[in-house]
């Protein structure tokens, strides 16, 4: 309603040259880390499945009782992070299956009252904070284990026929405002026990029949609450408020094409995406994306103005598994080379018409501009059109070779850039190009 929406435009009274400021190291980091890990990692074939298969808390409970991830260090999981090029992490702290990877005073239905007996939050904030990267908790607004969250269109109870009548006999005695009380009980707790949290990735509303909405999280109220507790904290838009002026920060197209991606140009935005198709722990999954394709979600994402949110899902067992690790070391090469390419980087001037089979970032300075090489030309020539007057100096970003300029072919506004004909040993080669 207008007056919601009204009511959370007062949220900071923040203007836009605070709100860039507070902004900026997220924009500039351009790349992070989702994590998706569960009770859903023991049953291993999606974060849904409790609902997809319509298991009852009963049904639910071995996977509790299970839980043990012996080989869980978190430790590990931020160096992975680190040298595959992220600058910051955003972790499950609850999913939809209700269960708290912390400590929560206000529920049982936690890590530290599993054989794991450990509070896995804390020892990933302190791992991954010691590493230099931003902190970001995923908070999921549904929860299909508290008695008192309503049955609704993804509720793992949901009758089979939608029939009216039995989703009245099944709501009877839940009461929202109770879970509207636990919700932001536990938003609390997670934004006071762990210091400064950079990031809140609250998931997800679903307005309409059967759905929910701003007004059964409350979500302005909830808004102000979290920028009352953390003030420099970035949050997302799945709150539900049509007006993200004042309210969520950034847009999350959820695994879009990377054709998708250039419409949210000149937006706020990141892209979540996996490396298949499940975010938790999908054992027989084999519909991994490939290396290139990777790059090409992130290069395409920093091309358009955008982040990337790159997820892994651990196993129950507690760690990132080989397919994960072989992803994640190949874009730490790539990223080793060529990273400048992406941080502080964004969409380039539409002066700069980026030529058949590239792409092209523009650092924020206005003095680099990098040439993303999807396709390599055959006969070694790449042809700057329309701003070769612009260009001072030429180089492959990975090992600063100079690249020279075919003079003959060279014309006013355009410049022929002479690469090696032998590509170089990157999937995507960059070319670094000075600015006047
Ligand atoms: O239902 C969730 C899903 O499990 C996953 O967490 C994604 C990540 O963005 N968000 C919801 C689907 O949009």
């Amino acid at each position: 309603s207008t007056s919601a929406v009204q009511a959370q435009k007062k949220i900071g009274n923040e203007t836009d040259e605070q709100k860039a400021k507070r902004m900026e190291w997220w924009k500039d980091a351009r790349f992070g880390m989702f994590i998706h890990w569960g009770l859903y990692a023991l049953p291993a074939r999606h974060e849904w499945v409790k609902s997809n298969e319509h298991i009852t808390n009963e049904g639910y409970q071995k996977y509790f009782d299970q839980f043990n991830p012996t080989q869980f260090n978190p430790k590990l999981w931020a160096k992975k992070a680190k040298a595959a090029g992220m600058k910051y992490v955003v972790l499950t702290t609850k999913h939809h299956e209700g269960f708290t990877l912390f400590d929560s005073k206000f529920t049982d239905y936690k890590a530290t009252n599993t054989l794991a007996k450990r509070d896995l939050v804390k020892e990933f904030v302190d791992a991954f904070r010691a590493e230099g990267l931003k902190i970001g908790f995923y908070y999921s607004l549904i929860d299909w284990h508290h008695p008192d969250f309503t049955v609704d269109a993804y509720h793992p109870l949901k009758p089979a026929n939608n029939d009216e009548n039995q989703y009245l006999a099944l709501n009877k005695g839940r009461n929202m405002a109770n879970y509207r009380k636990y919700l932001s009980n536990q938003v609390n707790e997670i934004l006071t026990k762990y210091g400064k949290i950079d990031i809140l990735w609250l998931d997800f509303s679903y307005p309409g029949k059967h759905g929910k909405g701003k007004d059964d999280w409350a979500s302005v109220d909830l808004l102000k609450q979290i920028r009352k507790l953390q003030p420099g904290i970035i949050v997302d838009n799945r709150l539900d408020l049509d007006d993200y002026a004042d309210g969520a920060d950034f847009e999350t197209p959820e695994q879009v094409s990377t054709d998708a991606l250039a419409k949210f140009k000149g937006k706020t935005w990141e892209t979540c995406q996996t490396f298949s198709g499940s975010w938790g722990y999908y054992r027989d999954e084999n519909t991994w994306k490939t290396n290139k394709q990777l790059l090409n979600l992130l290069i395409t994402s920093v091309a358009n103005g955008g982040n990337l949110l790159l997820n892994v899902g651990p196993t129950a067992k507690g760690e990132f598994d080989n397919r994960a690790n072989t992803a994640l070391d190949s874009l730490g090469i790539w990223m080793h080379a060529n990273s400048s390419s992406i941080y502080g980087c964004t969409f380039a001037p539409d002066k700069y018409k980026p030529t058949p089979g590239t792409q092209l970032t523009y650092n924020k300075t206005g003095k680099k501009l990098y040439v993303h090489l999807f396709e390599y030309p055959k006969d070694g020539k790449i042809v700057l059109d329309g701003y070769g007057d612009d260009v001072i100096y030429a180089q492959f970003l990975h090992d600063n070779s100079e690249l020279l300029v075919d003079k003959d072919k060279s014309t006013s506004g355009s410049l022929v850039l002479k690469l090696p004909i032998q590509k170089p040993n990157f999937q995507i080669p960059v070319i670094e190009l000075s600015l006047k």
